[in-house]
C-alpha cells in the first residue's frame, strides 16, 4: 500500500505533463535581443498582421485568421478598444464582438502568435481614440500626461486586460499565444506639446506596464526614447531607415501601411502591391526580423465606432483581405508569395548582421552570410529606372523600385515588382433594378430587397426632458457621446422694426465647431453645411425669411466620428459655440448669449428605429413618399437567401 501511494503522484504529474503538451499549452520563452525576437532561445523572422477583432464578427473570425495564415502570416496584431470593454466606468463587456479573449484563442486555434496593443490609447481611426467619453468627465483629469486621474485610469484598465488574458492563460508565459504587448501608441509623435509632464507620463506607462508581469517583452511604437526594456519600433509606409534606440534591441515595424484610411468625401485609398512589398522586403534587407501590416483586414467601423472627423464606415484600408474577408488580389498572393521568400532567408537572417554593399548607383545588396549559410537581398531603389548588376560575378537585372530575393546568395526566387500570383480578384455585382418581382419586391438569384418604409423625424425639441440654458453650449460636453445629435433651439419676436430687418429679410450667421449643421427657420430647411475630415469648422451665412411675431430657430448639429489623433484630441469641442447672429443693413441681433433649448439625440433613435428587430408603429410603407419635409428615417431590408458558405462562393464568381 505504501508502495502504491508513493507512486501514485508521480503517475499523475506524468499525465498532467502529457495534457499540456496535448493541449499545445507548452509555456514558451520570449525575450529579444539586438536581431529579433527570441522564442525558447531561437530568434524568429516574423511577420504579423493587424485584424481587429470588433471590426468583423465571431463568426467571420476563423476565416480571417485561417486566410491569414495561408498568406504567410505568423503573428496576428490587434489592438484592445477601451470604450467597448468599459462603457459605464467599472462595468465591463467581453462579449460576442468585443471577447477579445474567444479572438486570441481563435489565433491560437490557428497556431499563429498574437500582438496585443492594449495602448489604451489606440488611435485607430476609432472614435475618440478609443477613449470611453466618460473619462472626459472625471474631476480633474489631463488625457495622457503626467496626471493621477488619468493615470490611475489607464493603470486600472490596463491592468483589467492583462488580468483577463492571464485568467485565460493567454501569454506566452503561460502556453498562450501572446507573445508582445504594446502600452500607449505613437506617444512620440506628439509629446514635446505635453512637455516635461509628456515624458515623465511616458515613462511612468513604461514601468507600469512592465510591473504587470507579463513574461513577455513590452513594445512603444513612434517613441525613439522608450525607455529599457521596452522596444520602440517603427510605424509608415517605408522603415527601412529606422534603427532601434539601443544595440540591444531588434528592429522593428508595428506598422506598415497597407493602403489608407477612408473619410467620408475623400478618395478610395490604394497602395499598389508592388510599392507595399518593395517596402517589406527592403525592411528585413536593412536588418528588421519583424514586422506588421497595417491593416490586414481592415472591416468595418460597427455601430458609431467610426473615429473623426468624418471616417467613413469603411475600414477596408486596401489590405490584403477587403472588407468583407475575401482576399484581395493580386496583394493577397502576391505578398504570400513575398513572405516565402524572406522565410527561405531565415537561417541566414538569424544568424548573423547584414553586410552591405553598393553595387552602383541607387542599388544595395545586402548580404547575410555565416560559413556556409548565406542570403542576399538586392535593391534598385532608383523609382524610374530598371538596373542590370554583377554580384557574386554573375548578372542580374533589377526592374526600378524592386528587391529580387536570393536565399542562397545565388538564385532569385523572387522580385518584389514581378507578380507571380494569380491576378483575378472576385467580382462584386450590384442589385439589379430589372429584377422586380410582382409584389414589387425586388430579387436577384442570390438577394431579396424588401419596399421600402418611412418614418418622420420631426423638427426642433420634442422631448419632456430638455434642457434650457442661457448661452451656447459646446456639444461634446453637452451629449457626452451619447447620440450624434444636438438640437440648438430658439425664438424672437418680430415687431417689424427691428434694425436687423430689412424688409422681410435679414442674414442668419451661424459658426460651429462641426461636423454637420441644419438650419431651420419656423420648421422650414434655411441652409445646411458641413466641415470635411481636414477642418470641421462651419461658417455659414445666409438671408433668411422671418414673419411679424415669433420666430423658432431650430439648429440641428451633428458629430460624424469624435477625433481620435493629435495632442490634446480629446478637448477638440463640437457643436454650435457661437457667435449666432442675425443682421441687416442697419444693425445685428446677437443671439449667441440668447436662452436656448436643447435636446440631445432624435426621437427616432429613442425609438430604436435602426433597430430591425424592433418592429416600430412609426414605419409607413408606401410607394409614395413625402415631400418637402426635411427629415426622414428611410428604411429597407436586404434579405439573403443563402448561407454564408454559399454567399462566398457567389461572390468568388
Ligand atoms: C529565457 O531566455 C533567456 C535568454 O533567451 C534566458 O536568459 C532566461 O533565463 C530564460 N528564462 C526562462 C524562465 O527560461
Ligand atoms: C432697407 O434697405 C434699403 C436700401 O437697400 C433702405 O433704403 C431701407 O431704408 C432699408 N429698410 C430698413 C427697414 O432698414
Ligand atoms: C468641457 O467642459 C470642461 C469642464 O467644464 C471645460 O474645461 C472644457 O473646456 C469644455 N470643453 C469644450 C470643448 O468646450
Ligand atoms: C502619417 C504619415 O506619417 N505618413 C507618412 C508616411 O510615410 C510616407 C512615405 O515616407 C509619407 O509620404 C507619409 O506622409
Amino acid at each position: 500500500m505504501a508502495g502504491t501511494a508513493r507512486i501514485l503522484p508521480a503517475a499523475a504529474a506524468a499525465l498532467l505533463l502529457l495534457l499540456c503538451i496535448a493541449g499545445g499549452a507548452r509555456a514558451a520563452n520570449v525575450t529579444y535581443d539586438h536581431r529579433a525576437l527570441v522564442i525558447d532561445g531561437v530568434r524568429r523572422v516574423l511577420v504579423s498582421g493587424s485584424i481587429h477583432y470588433p471590426r468583423s464578427t465571431p463568426d467571420m473570425w476563423p476565416g480571417l485568421i485561417q486566410k491569414a495564415k495561408d498568406g504567410g502570416l505568423d503573428v496576428i496584431e490587434t489592438y484592445v478598444f477601451w470604450d467597448i470593454h468599459e462603457p459605464v466606468r467599472g462595468q465591463y463587456d467581453f462579449e460576442g464582438r468585443k471577447d477579445l479573449a474567444a479572438f486570441v484563442k481563435t489565433v491560437a486555434d490557428a497556431g499563429l502568435y498574437v500582438h496585443l496593443r492594449i495602448g489604451p490609447y489606440v488611435c485607430a481611426e476609432w472614435n475618440y481614440g478609443g477613449f470611453p467619453l466618460w473619462l472626459h468627465f472625471i474631476p480633474g483629469i489631463k488625457f495622457r500626461t503626467d496626471n493621477e486621474p488619468f493615470k490611475a485610469e489607464m493603470q486600472r484598465f490596463t491592468a483589467k486586460v492583462v488580468d483577463t488574458m492571464k485568467g485565460a492563460g493567454l501569454y506566452a508565459s503561460q502556453g498562450g499565444p501572446i507573445i508582445l504587448s504594446q502600452i500607449e501608441n505613437e506617444y512620440g509623435n506628439i509629446d514635446s506639446a505635453y512637455g516635461a509632464p509628456g515624458k515623465a507620463y511616458m515613462r511612468w506607462a513604461a514601468g507600469m506596464a512592465v510591473s504587470l508581469d507579463t513574461g513577455v517583452p513590452w513594445v512603444m511604437c513612434q517613441q525613439a526614447d522608450a525607455p529599457d526594456p521596452l522596444i520602440n519600433t517603427c510605424n509608415g509606409f517605408y522603415c527601412d531607415q529606422f534603427t532601434p534606440n539601443s544595440a540591444a534591441k531588434p528592429k522593428m515595424w508595428t506598422e506598415n501601411w497597407s493602403g489608407w484610411f477612408l473619410s467620408f468625401g475623400g478618395a478610395v485609398p490604394y497602395r499598389p502591391v508592388e510599392d507595399l512589398a518593395f517596402a517589406v522586403a527592403r525592411f528585413y534587407q536593412r536588418g528588421g526580423t519583424f514586422q506588421n501590416y497595417y491593416m490586414y483586414h481592415g472591416g468595418t467601423n460597427l455601430d458609431r465606432s467610426s473615429g473623426g472627423p468624418f471616417i467613413a464606415t469603411s475600414y477596408d484600408y486596401d489590405a490584403p483581405i477587403d472588407e468583407y474577408g475575401l482576399v484581395r488580389q493580386p496583394k493577397w498572393g502576391h505578398l504570400r508569395d513575398v513572405h516565402k521568400a524572406i522565410k527561405l532567408c531565415e537561417p541566414a537572417l538569424i544568424a548573423t548582421d547584414p553586410s552591405y554593399t553598393s553595387l552602383g548607383p541607387n542599388v544595395e545588396a545586402a548580404v547575410y552570410k555565416v560559413g556556409s549559410v548565406c542570403a542576399a537581398f538586392l535593391a534598385n531603389i532608383d523609382g524610374q529606372s530598371d538596373k542590370t548588376v554583377t554580384f557574386n560575378g554573375k548578372m542580374y537585372r533589377l526592374p526600378a523600385w524592386s528587391v529580387s530575393i536570393l536565399p542562397d546568395c545565388k538564385n532569385v526566387v523572387l522580385n518584389t515588382a514581378q507578380i507571380n500570383s494569380q491576378t483575378t480578384g472576385s467580382e462584386m455585382r450590384y442589385l439589379e433594378s430589372s429584377n422586380v418581382a410582382s409584389d414589387g419586391s425586388f430579387v436577384t438569384p442570390e438577394l431579396a430587397v424588401s419596399d421600402w418604409s418611412y418614418a418622420i423625424e420631426p423638427v426642433g425639441i420634442t422631448k419632456d426632458n430638455a434642457l434650457t440654458k442661457a448661452g451656447l453650449m459646446e456639444q461634446i460636453n453637452t451629449t457626452a457621446d451619447a447620440s450624434d445629435f444636438l438640437w440648438y433651439s430658439t425664438s424672437i419676436t418680430v415687431k417689424g422694426d427691428e434694425p436687423y430687418l430689412n424688409g422681410s429679410q435679414s442674414n442668419l450667421a451661424v459658426n460651429s465647431l462641426g461636423h454637420v449643421l441644419q438650419v431651420y427657420i419656423n420648421g422650414k430647411i434655411a441652409g445646411s453645411a458641413q466641415g470635411s475630415a481636414s477642418s470641421s469648422l462651419i461658417s455659414w451665412q445666409k438671408p433668411i425669411e422671418l414673419v411679424p411675431g415669433k420666430n423658432k430657430i431650430d439648429l440641428l448639429s451633428a458629430t460624424v466620428g469624435l477625433s481620435n489623433y493629435g495632442a490634446f484630441f480629446d478637448l477638440v469641442g463640437a457643436g454650435i459655440t457661437g457667435p449666432v447672429k442675425l443682421s441687416g443693413l442697419n444693425g445685428a441681433l446677437d443671439l449667441s448669449s440668447a436662452e436656448w433649448t436643447y435636446q440631445i439625440g432624435l426621437r427616432g433613435e429613442d425609438l430604436h428605429l435602426y433597430d430591425p428587430s424592433e418592429a416600430s408603429p412609426e414605419w409607413v410603407s408606401a410607394n409614395a413618399y413625402p415631400i418637402n419635409h426635411p427629415l426622414i428615417w428611410y428604411k429597407v431590408m436586404i434579405l439573403s437567401r443563402l448561407t454564408s458558405r454559399e454567399w462566398g462562393k457567389v461572390k468568388h464568381g
